[in-house]
Order: structure tokens, then sequence, then C-alpha cells
């Protein structure tokens, strides 16, 4: 079973305006609401590819309810702490008209001694051997060490953990042996201490993990698709041109197509293929989360994957 965690979710306030002047009044021609924060993004994309998952995180107040609402519509199991007493976060993502999305995100609610340890033992409670575990977004509302404490919690129950995080998080995360990353370039670079700006480079910088027996690291090239280093080879995917909309969540859409592909014994070709074009649906809907199901499929086949080694 996959099981998400989504510390600080959102409600995403997607707010489309021609360009994002500053000292001005920028005035958006339309507005829509989505759910935000990276694990339930992950939840809700699997359910939408047939897959069952458990959504772990904090909720509160009204935008808790609507958090909590929109997994339920989309029968994700979720297993949330809540409360009424404060709210959770609001992001604001400014889609420009050339499709570069800007995020605005509040801090979001400190959860009590108490809660954390309510939610910690829901996952503990619930994490089975070979189960995965995806540790993604925020945690900047939690104590430092979190994420460590959490890879040794699932890593005691022989569980995996899929990491996608970056800055201090990812370099300590590295050290507990998540089973997959998942850095963009830049990332990446920050990581290894190392440059990664050709397709060269991006291999050398993961060649570089090697001390950390990483199973899958999976680098992320936004619109020039992705790198992939599985046990089995490096695997270059490039992406489907599509009228893109907005990007924001195109990054939680290809980790939920990995693990999807994963769950279902994929080989990394065809993984890849439908993380990418999953990916590259997203980018063309309005929306931070989700994507046509249909039109995923149909761009299937413009979606190609050369071995690279
Ligand atoms: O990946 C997209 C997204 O989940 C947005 O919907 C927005 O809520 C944001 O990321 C949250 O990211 P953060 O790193 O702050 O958890």
């Amino acid at each position: 079973m996959i099981n998400t965690l989504t510390l600080n979710p959102a409600v995403d306030h997607i707010l489309f305006l021609k360009e994002v002047k500053k000292h001005i009044t920028n005035r958006v021609y339309n507005t829509m609401l989505a759910v935000g924060g990276k694990g339930t993004h992950v939840s809700i994309n699997l359910s939408l590819l047939g897959m069952p998952s458990r959504a772990f995180g904090f909720a509160y107040g009204a935008n808790g309810l609507y958090i909590l609402e929109a997994l339920e519509k989309y029968g994700v199991d979720a297993r949330f702490c809540y409360a009424a007493d404060r709210e959770s976060r609001n992001c604001y993502l400014l889609v420009e008209d050339d499709n570069t999305c800007t995020t605005i995100a509040e801090h979001g609610v400190d959860p009590t001694d108490a809660e954390m340890d309510s939610l910690l033992g829901k996952l503990a409670g619930s994490l089975q051997a070979q189960d995965v575990l995806v540790l993604s977004g925020d945690a900047s509302n939690t104590h430092p060490g979190l994420y460590d404490d959490l890879m040794d919690l699932v890593q005691a129950r022989s569980a995996r953990v899929f990491l996608d995080t970056s800055g201090t998080m990812l370099a300590e995360g590295v050290r507990h042996r998540p089973f997959l990353i998942k850095p963009n370039r830049e990332e990446l670079a920050a990581l290894c201490g190392l440059p990664a700006g050709s397709d060269a480079e991006v291999i050398r910088a993961i060649d570089s993990l090697d001390e950390h027996d990483i199973e899958v690291v999976a680098v992320s090239l936004g619109a020039g698709g992705s790198i992939l280093r599985t046990r089995q080879g490096i695997y270059k995917a490039s992406a489907p041109t599509v009228p893109v909309r907005n990007t924001a969540g195109c990054g939680d859409s290809y980790l939920s197509g990995l693990l999807y592909g994963y769950q279902k014994g994929m080989d990394a070709e065809e993984m890849l293929v439908l993380a990418t074009a999953i990916s590259a649906a997203t980018a063309a809907s309005p929306l931070s989360v989700g994507f046509d199901d249909a039109y995923a499929k149909s761009l299937e086949n413009s979606c190609t994957v050369v071995q690279l080694r």
C-alpha cells in the first residue's frame, strides 16, 4: 500500500493574470481553488490512475475540511489529524500568460506535540512491510529532523521511502537510504556539489550518490523530460509538447506515475512513459492537481524513452 504524508497541506488559490509586476495592483482575470500540498496531490493522482492509497497529515479549520472533502471525493483513505481551532495554510499560485507560475505559500499551522504524537501513532500503526511512504512537501511547520525520524520509523518496518524534497532535508534524507529521490537539476547540483547542466553532468552527479545506495534517482528536467537511474540502467524520457496552462503539480504527477509503475512491476521504460504523460497532462490543465486521463493516455505515444547506459 502507498502512504502519503502531507505535514502542511494547503488550499491552492490559483490566480490567472497577464503578468505579475511589483509595486502596482495586479488584477486577476480568473481564479480557481484546488487542494495543495504534495502528498495530497500524489494520493489524488493515484486515485485517478485507479490505485488506492492512504493519506496522512494535519488539517485545520475550514481549509482543512476543504482538503479532507477533496480527498474523500477522490476515494482516498484519509487518516488526518483534524482540529477546528486553527486554519490550514493557503498557497497563492500566480499563473501568468507566459505560463510561468510563482507560488506564495503561507507558513501554515505548527502542530502541537500531542498532535504530532497522534499523527505518528496513526502512521506507525498503519505501515506494514513492503509499504511505501511518500515524504514530500513543506515540513517547516514541524521540528527539524522530523523527516529523519520518519525514515527510521519506516525502515524499521521494512517499508520504503520515496523522498521528494530539497535543500537540507534532501541532504540529510539521502543518508537514510531512501528507495527513491526526485531532485530537479538545481537540487541535484546542490546535493552533489557538482554541475548538472548537460545530460553527462547529470549522470556524473547521479553516480556521485552511489555511496548512499539509493535504488532509484529520478531527475526532473522540466520541459526537457527526466533522467531516471534504476539498478537496470540510466534512461532519458523526453516530454511531449502540450499547450501548457499551469506547471504547478507536474512534479507530483510525475512521482505518482513512478509510484504506480513500481507497484505494478512495470519496467523502467513503461513507467517513464506513464509518469511523463501524466505530468504533461497536468501541465496542460489549469489546476495544480489531477489530469485528464484520456488526454494523458493519448500523450503516451509522443513520450520517448532512450537508455543512456
Ligand atoms: O507541487 C505543487 C504544490 O503542491 C502546490 O499545489 C502548492 O500547494 C505547493 O506545491 C506546496 O509546496 P510546499 O513545498 O510548500 O509543500
